[in-house]
């Protein structure tokens, strides 16, 4: 089976860390293609950049459909474009935000978020409105650290001190982290917060592999069947969908 693992965002890094994350979970016979955009902003932070990032995500799930992937991973917490992804998909498309939040939810009563800069909350209360998930999403904290400065070893600290806040101040069970780039240290907030803390990067690669081991595909019908033949103009002009060629 093969899982991409698209990172909308442009930076190399960030699909490298996603890419292990997925890797470090896959089953043995899953290949794992961590796929960073040709275009797109350089990280994704504010509504501009999220809109903006789905050009060269939608690109992608489009090459993939030519190189006969199995599904994909929307590496980025606000699950940009994914009902859009889906249409253009035969298997699933599964973003990291519903896969963690859904993960969240069976493992306790109720979860906090854990997300990088505030002006990205209202993102995440949108996607626990949409999931059904708002009954168990207690709270929605930032660490106000830019995605890019994760890296930062500085970043731990505030990252830890964020959640052990989150879990006193909403009472809850879990911690949902708000992120991509935040993959690399869940094992180390789990052991230092003591709840289980859910990367949507490995929740999702395994809903992904879950529905494809399952034999099961997107529904072709209704508003997730492929988009209507139309055409494109300007930058878009390589977006039209009446011309298969268009999109290569
Ligand atoms: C993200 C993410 O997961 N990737 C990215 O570029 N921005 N999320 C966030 N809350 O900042």
């Amino acid at each position: 089976m093969r899982i991409r693992v698209i990172n909308p965002n442009t930076t190399v890094a960030m699909t490298d860390l996603a890419a292990a994350a997925a890797h470090a979970v896959a089953a043995p016979g899953t290949v794992i293609e961590g796929i960073t955009p040709a275009m797109g902003p350089a990280s994704i932070e504010s509504h501009y950049d999220e809109a903006l990032s789905i050009p060269g995500l939608l690109t992608e799930i489009a090459r993939g459909e030519a190189a006969g992937v199995d599904g994909y991973v929307i590496s980025c917490f606000g699950d940009p474009g994914l009902d859009a992804a889906r249409e253009l998909a035969r298997g699933p498309v599964i973003g990291i935000a519903e896969a963690a939040m859904q993960a969240a939810s069976h493992l306790g009563r109720g979860f906090s978020v854990v997300t990088t800069l505030a002006r990205t909350s209202g993102r995440a209360a949108e996607l626990a409105e949409r999931y059904g998930m708002r009954r168990f999403c207690l709270g929605i904290h930032a660490c106000e650290i830019p995605v890019l400065e994760l890296e930062d070893p500085k970043a731990r600290t505030v990252i830890v001190d964020a959640c052990r806040e989150a879990v006193h101040t909403d009472n809850s069970d879990a911690i949902v982290l708000g992120c991509a780039g935040m993959a690399d240290l869940c094992e180390y907030l789990t052991r230092e917060v003591g709840v289980p803390v859910i990367d949507g990067v490995a929740a999702a690669t395994l809903t992904v592999q879950s529905l494809v081991t399952m034999g099961l595909r997107k529904s072709g019908r209704g508003e997730y069947a492929t988009p209507l033949p139309k055409h494109y103009t300007g930058l878009l002009a390589g977006f039209s969908t009446d011309a298969e060629e268009a999109r290569s």
